[in-house]
């Protein structure tokens, strides 16, 4: 009997990973007045950023809108972000509904991005998840199209950054196009999860010295 009892406790132990996370993103359908806990994410010259795009959205009243609305020739990227604590060994997982219209030397991405514990970069990331030509409406952008190895934090890892932008690679003149970013999603692997997956572990020893007497 304590036997079946381990083999229970082993096997909820070993299908943790799949356990379902809370969402960490922070104002995820952009629904708030204005930036909200969103931070700024640019290089060069900034294009526009509308934390309060009403003209398309996936879900709620309001998206975020980026717009390329200037020639250049050099790099250029406008966007926004959030940051993330992770643990190394944390498997993350996420995704964004992006709509995306004429782009044309530019690119329209989700990337993550590993931090250290002083925010610098680690120098490794998931692979960013993009489009890059034409239009195309509402589509969910999953970070799950990168295996979890790939979303695994490395051992130097303290954080992670989230961001959604617009960038011209600089490789021609004239970048141009718009993206609307809506419903962010973002899990880390929680403590929350653990102490619930144990009050559960105890209600199964409960039940099971019920059930035996
Ligand atoms: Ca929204």
């Amino acid at each position: 009997m304590k036997g079946l009892f381990v083999v229970l406790a082993v096997s909820a132990v070993i299908a943790m990973p799949s356990f379902a996370c809370a969402n960490a993103v922070g104002d995820p359908g952009f629904e708030g007045a204005g930036q909200g806990p969103w931070l700024d994410y640019n290089w060069g010259p900034q294009w526009t950023v509308n934390y309060d795009a009403a003209d398309s959205v996936h879900g709620g009243s309001q998206s975020l809108k980026l717009t390329a609305g200037s020639t250049t020739d050099t790099w250029e990227m406008t966007g926004t972000k959030q940051v993330f604590a992770v643990n190394p060994g944390d498997v993350v997982d996420g995704g964004v509904w992006m709509k995306w219209q004429d782009l044309s030397n530019i690119e329209a991405y989700l990337e993550c991005k590993w931090l250290k514990a002083d925010r610098s970069e680690l120098g490794t990331g998931i692979g960013i998840v993009h489009q890059t030509t034409g239009s195309g409406d509402w589509q969910y952008q999953s970070l799950s199209s990168w295996s979890s190895a790939e979303r695994t934090a490395p051992a130097d890892a303290a954080y992670i950054d989230y961001r959604l932008t617009l960038l011209a690679p600089g490789t021609g003149t004239s970048a141009t196009g718009t993206v609307w970013f809506d419903d962010a999603q973002f899990t880390v692997p929680e403590p929350a999860s653990l102490f619930l997956l144990g009050s559960g572990l105890i209600g199964l020893l409960g039940s099971r010295k019920k059930s035996v007497k």
